[in-house]
């Protein structure tokens, strides 16, 4: 299987991210993605190809909101100008009782247009963010050639980014504008099959009212785990596109008895939407070591992965989420990958 990856990825490094009282170092780290390339060396996964330098915004347009990508696009300008030039952070946010109103002041921007504390920039951020998209696109092209998979190794992340929203590591949701891509090059169908530990709530509202997107999501339950407001099972979608969402809530400790038959499940509802592509938003972070997540995972687990999912028989475009067991990330996701080519 071919890569696409842009080592621009690592101007986007040193960020910070708010959790429970501490501001920390951000656990996305630029090594996740040489860990990974480490793996696809070593195993001899297949060619890895340098993105191409594509329009970005043009792409993420067709799924984020316009005045959204325009404010990542000028933030470290207004940063600047209001004097600093260290790590970001919002602090304050539209909540229940408040206005959707839009400030001029990058403080009040910062907290409109995103959910949490972290998605923090530094100078690089926006460069970084929109290599992704190229990553995303140019392993989407592959699938839309000749080729049954491909693996986007972007980084950062994108499956909690919504429309107008970032937070999470998340800025643009490199699997929402893969799928659609898809959709625009004739597919009728897209899956997206989000396996991060995490809810994908980003991708879920950017495809709640459609039907032409089925979107599937097994994660930690969210009335414990975070992002917390989105990934219960009566979300199934609004208007069209009820019916296209599926959770699938698992708790700590899960282990691959149930986290498999959860796949299994939700593989079914796939075959049963018959997709012309699939988009898996692939997340490490389900492994028993990782530091921020509370499954059970284990490297013998990941292959088994990918083997379910080959057996859907679709083209399969893998988009990288999280992980942050550093060490093991490439074991894990190049397992996944080699799992779905049967050589495993
Ligand atoms: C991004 B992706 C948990 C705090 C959560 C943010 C996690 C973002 C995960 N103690 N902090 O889905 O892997
Ligand atoms: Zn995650």
């Amino acid at each position: 299987m071919k890569t696409v990856y842009s080592p621009r990825h690592r101007l986007h490094a040193d960020n910070q991210e708010l959790n429970a009282g501490v501001i920390t170092p951000a656990f996305e780290l630029p090594a996740r993605v040489d860990f990974i390339l480490q793996r696809i060396a070593a195993v001899g996964l297949g060619e890895v190809i340098e993105a191409t330098r594509v329009d970005a915004v043009a792409a993420a347009s067709k799924v984020h909101d316009a005045g959204y990508l325009q404010f990542m696009a000028d933030f470290w300008r207004l940063w600047l100008a209001e004097g600093r030039s260290g790590p970001t952070m919002p602090y304050v946010w539209p909540a229940r009782g408040q206005h959707d109103i839009r400030p001029e002041h990058v403080n009040g921007l910062m907290g409109y247009y995103s959910f949490d504390g972290g998605a923090s920039f530094v100078e690089g951020t926006w460069e970084a963010v929109q290599s992704a998209v190229w990553s995303a696109l140019g392993a989407a092209e592959l699938i839309a050639g000749s080729e049954r998979g491909a693996y986007a190794l972007c980084r950062p992340p994108g499956h909690h980014a919504g429309s107008s929203t970032m937070g999470g590591y998340c800025f643009i949701n490199n699997a929402a504008v893969a799928a659609q891509r898809f959709l625009d090059l004739g597919a009728k169908r897209v899956t997206i099959l989000d396996v991060d530990y995490h809810h994908g709530n980003g991708t879920q509202e950017i495809f709640y009212r459609r039907r032409d997107v089925q979107m599937i999501d097994l994660h930690a339950d969210t009335t414990v785990a975070y992002p917390f407001f989105s990934g219960r099972t009566d979300e199934t979608g609004k208007g069209e596109g009820e019916g296209f969402t599926r959770n699938y809530p698992l708790p700590f400790g899960t282990s691959w008895e149930t986290w498999g038959a959860a796949l299994d499940d939700a593989c079914r509802a796939i075959e049963a939407y018959g997709p012309d592509a699939v988009v898996v938003s692939l997340g490490l972070d389900t492994f028993e070591g990782d530091p921020i997540s509370k499954f059970k995972l284990k490297r013998e687990d990941y292959p088994k992965i990918g083997e379910r999912i080959a057996r859907l028989g679709r083209r399969t475009l893998f988009v990288q989420e999280g992980g942050y067991a550093v060490a093991d990330i490439g074991h894990n996701a190049v397992g996944v990958l080699t799992g779905f080519e049967g050589r495993s």
